[in-house]
């Protein structure tokens, strides 16, 4: 076993990583499909989750950050994810892909169930080390954007701000959604500008999350 001093991660049954290894994806695979908070595995390994509205570009985003294809299902009609969906990276982290805030066209009972599974995930999960949250660049942000944001700061969970699909935009219209995004939700913080199609900003949203993962 290797070992760092001063570097790794609270996770008492598995390696101790280096920075260099954390970079690496060297394995993701998909563990569960979970309705609720109750039946989130709890193993002590750190999680990140991605939230977003419907077809934000969760699925793609982590699928992107990750280097694979197909890992995540995604799809062009949106309501697609509805259950928590847990993938776990390296033997070591789980990526949490989270449903959609609310869609109009999904059924009625199923939209009802998404404001209180997230917000009983957000204040149940001690192991949640962020939450990426994914602003469409082309979307003006609404209610559901606000009230995620408010969750996060209340349950004192970090946010990563990034925002997705920036290859649709040429840099005038970039410029605009910036503005409107930021000042719409009253963000200082940065927002990293990604797209999962030409692989805008991954590096920089991959290492960020590396860093929240290893404590810096
Ligand atoms: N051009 C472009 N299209 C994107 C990008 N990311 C996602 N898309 C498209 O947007 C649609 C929705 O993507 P998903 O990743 O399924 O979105 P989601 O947020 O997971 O959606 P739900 O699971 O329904 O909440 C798909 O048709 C994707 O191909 C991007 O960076 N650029
Ligand atoms: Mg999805």
């Amino acid at each position: 076993m290797r070992f760092t001093p001063g570097f790794f991660l609270l996770a008492p049954d598995y390696w101790l990583l280096t920075p260099y290894d954390l970079m690496k994806i060297l394995s993701a695979e998909f563990v569960i499909s979970a309705p609720g908070s109750k039946q989130c595995p709890i193993d002590g390994r750190p999680q990140i989750a991605f939230a977003g509205r419907s077809n934000v570009g969760k699925s793609s985003l982590i699928n992107a950050v990750l280097n694979r294809k197909h890992l995540v299902k995604t799809s062009a009609t949106p309501g697609k994810t509805q259950l928590i969906n847990f993938f776990v990276i390296n033997g070591q982290f789980y990526f949490v892909d989270l449903p959609g805030y609310g869609f109009a066209r999904v059924p009625r009972n199923v939209v009802d169930t998404w404001a209180p599974m997230l917000e009983e995930y957000l204040r149940d999960t001690p192991q949640l080390r962020a939450v990426v949250v994914l602003l469409d660049m082309r979307r003006e942000p609404d209610e559901r954007d606000s009230r995620m944001i408010a969750w996060l700061k209340h349950y004192n969970v970090p946010a990563l701000y990034v925002f997705t699909k920036a290859d649709k935009l040429n840099r005038q219209e970039f410029l605009r959604a910036e503005q409107t995004v930021s000042a719409g939700l009253g963000i200082t913080e940065r927002i990293i500008p990604t797209s999962a199609t030409s692989g805008l900003g991954l590096d920089e949203l991959r290492s960020r999350i590396f860093a929240l993962l290893s404590g810096r």
